[in-house]
């Protein structure tokens, strides 16, 4: 048995005597040890060594930001354990430099990072800070877990032909982006038309803003890449300022694109051991689109400088991640240096907090200070506050990861071309949404990557990957265009009202049946998924639709409907009776409408094209009839609608069966 393992069952032992004493005692009073076990945040699984977080009382933060020597406060009994665990420093945790009076009020002043001889016991000195009256809690430093990344690189000499339909940039790779636009010819086997995030449409109505700002909390992002350059953040002072001076005096030294929070200093991507997964990740927020190379971003602009902007926060470097310290002043520096968007594709291993209740209060871990400070900073004048996208997790459980599964906080689970889960997505409990994430598929060796993700790896490389890390920065590419969107229409978010816009604008995963065979032998049994992806599958178009008001009928791709929008104006009232509205060509066109035709008061219609466009509906409000020489009949109105047309049911090839017997709807 390790070390561990004895100290939980340590701590287990106190906490059984501290219970039976409570019970026991009429006056409520525990021993001294049982009330310091609850101060602990965490277990000492996968810490950092030579590091522990304490959170202390104001007064004794006072001290300590006044102390003389940093490790001694002048609070007696806190300085006699400094002494005796052989402290060598203190120090506040988060940056109180900037923005002091928010941090305070809020309480983030009070955490302080003790820094331990490497080989120190972290258990012993960490009940020893717990028994000190003024140190409110404990916390073990743990370390973020680094991705299991398998980059596959793409060979720009080689031409792909992997869809029929039109593309809307000259990005050379955007063909085998799929999981922006999958018109079901991409050189997967089943891929089916409509697995994407609908981005094309999206991109009419906009394809970001360069006052949106999306942090990447992950490996170094290569700023240097030619498909990321331009959209790279800059922060001027450093860029025009020298060399190992903080320029713009924000507590960093040389922060032109972001910060190294491992190595603290520049951000690095070339490191032994490093996987490109940051640069992955960023490309799909913000490669430039029509830039003639490369790949294309979710919020990458038209090719006219006008794509969001990425601030790289490394938290891993050289296959060595961070402690949860340094995560959480990363975290503060997204949110300090003008982030409204955190992409997230990490998460703790196994032994962290692992459920919602370390989270309930703000000051109870040091990770869930740093969310709640960029969810409250507000750094858009269109968005109340700062939005917070993670990665769900690659463990295949039915639960998301940590601190992904947090309530305040979107995880994003993983569909494969084949519009179905991955066989590695975590799914059903805190997870919240769907979005592409790419699937390996044994299909010889030349082809068996293809349904991964696209994107850019450092170096002017560019890969396939697949896994919610790469769902992720999708979420938050759209979260961005949301904003976007919102800036270019006047429109102020409040953080629910985004919140509810991206996990409501989704088709829908109806009910899976069969098995789906997966990479590498194996089949997943896709009943267990049924409406434990979290919402749906993400769709862009119709979170600018939700961010502009505008009503979303759902359309089953190949199906001849009968409309009536009653359904979808007030409660669906009797009053209300369609009129003969004109569709236009360029519609008709668009959505492939074999047949198109008002019958009485319904609309008649077969779309046979995935996609979606603005159609404006015409009826009667109130009363039988217009015109026709009645003084009272009802009055002439229109509603704008989008339609959406999506894949209906899809049936397994090799036996006819219904995968998702109800469609997507
Ligand atoms: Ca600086
Ligand atoms: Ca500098
Ligand atoms: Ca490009």
């Amino acid at each position: 048995m390790n070390r561990t393992k004895l100290f939980i069952l340590a701590l287990a032992g106190i906490f059984a005597v501290a219970c039976a004493t409570d019970t026991v005692d009429q006056q409520g009073t525990a021993s001294p040890e049982a009330i310091a076990m609850r101060k602990f945040v965490n277990t000492p699984d996968k810490a950092v060594g030579g590091e522990l977080i304490i959170y202390v009382d104001d007064a004794t933060a006072l001290q300590l930001e006044g102390a003389a020597v940093a490790t001694r406060s002048g609070v007696t009994p806190l300085d006699a354990v400094m002494a005796e665990i052989g402290a060598e420093d203190v120090a506040t945790v988060f940056n109180m430099q900037v923005n002091a009076d928010v941090k305070r009020e809020m309480g983030m002043h009070r955490w302080y990072s003790v820094s331990l001889p490497e080989n120190a016991n972290l258990e012993a000195a960490a009940k020893a800070l717990a028994m000190v009256d003024v140190v409110e809690r404990v916390q073990f430093s743990t370390r973020v877990e680094v991705p299991k990344a398998e980059a596959t690189e793409i060979d720009p000499s080689e031409i792909f032909v992997t869809r029929s339909s039109e593309l809307p940039f000259n990005d050379p790779m955007l063909n085998q982006q799929w999981h922006y636009n999958n018109d079901g010819t991409v050189d997967f086997p089943n891929a089916v038309a409509g697995a994407d995030v609908n981005l094309f449409d999206a991109w009419e109505l906009t394809t970001g803003r360069p006052d949106v700002i999306v942090a990447v909390v992950d490996e170094g992002v290569c700023y240097e890449h030619e498909d990321i350059k331009p959209n790279m953040w800059i922060n001027e002072a450093e860029a025009n300022g020298e060399e190992g001076q903080d320029d713009d005096g924000n507590g960093y030294v040389d922060d032109i694109h972001g910060y190294n929070f491992v190595n603290k200093g520049r951000i690095t991507w070339t490191r032994s051991g490093d996987s490109g997964h940051g640069t992955h990740v960023a490309g799909t927020v913000a490669a430039v689109n029509n830039n003639g190379i490369g790949v294309a971003g979710v919020a990458g602009g038209s090719g006219n400088g006008d794509g969001v902007r990425l601030i790289s926060c490394q938290i891993i470097s050289g296959g060595t991640a961070a402690g949860v310290s340094a995560t959480a002043a990363a975290i503060e520096y997204a949110a300090d240096n003008g982030a409204c968007v955190l992409q997230n594709s990490w998460g703790f291993e196994a032994g962290a907090i692992s459920n919602d209740l370390g989270f309930e209060n703000g000051s109870t871990s040091v990770e869930a200070e740093a969310f709640l400070y960029f969810m409250n900073t507000k750094n858009h004048p269109n968005l109340e506050g700062g939005i917070v996208i993670f990665a769900a997790g690659n463990d295949g459980k039915a639960v998301a990861g940590y601190p992904a599964a947090w309530n305040k906080l979107i995880a994003v689970s993983a569909i494969a071309p084949d519009g179905l889960p991955t066989y590695y997505t975590c799914y059903d409990r805190g997870c919240n949404v769907s979005a592409p994430g790419g699937e390996y598929y044994l299909r010889g060796a030349t082809t068996m990557d293809y349904g991964c993700v696209v994107s850019t790896l450092p170096n002017n490389k560019y890969a396939r990957m697949q896994g919610t890390s790469m769902a992720c920065p999708h979420v938050s590419g759209i979260a961005a265009l949301a904003i976007s969107y919102a800036a270019d229409n006047g429109i102020v978010l409040t953080l629910p009202e985004l919140k509810d816009i991206i996990v409501s604008s989704v088709t829908t995963f109806d009910t899976f049946s069969g098995q789906k065979t997966i990479y590498g032998g194996g089949s997943m049994n896709l009943a267990s998924y049924n409406n434990k992806m979290g919402t749906g599958l993400i769709d862009a178009y119709r979170v600018l639709m939700a961010v502009r008001g505008t009503t979303c009928i759902p359309i089953p791709l190949g199906e001849q409907i009968i409309l009536d929008i009653s359904a979808y104006i007030g409660d669906g009232g009797g009053t209300i009776k369609m009129l003969e509205s004109e569709i236009s060509d360029e519609v008709k066109e668009k959505l492939g409408m074999t047949d198109c035709k008002f019958m009485g008061n319904k609309l008649m219609m077969t779309c046979t094209k995935p996609g979606s466009a603005l159609v404006t509906l015409k009826y009667v409000a109130g009363g039988n009839t217009v015109g026709g020489g009645q003084i009272t009949g009802g009055m002439e109105a229109q509603q704008e609608f989008a339609f959406i047309v999506r894949p209906g049911v899809k049936v397994d090839e090799g036996t006819g069966a219904p995968l998702n017997p109800g469609g997507w709807f």
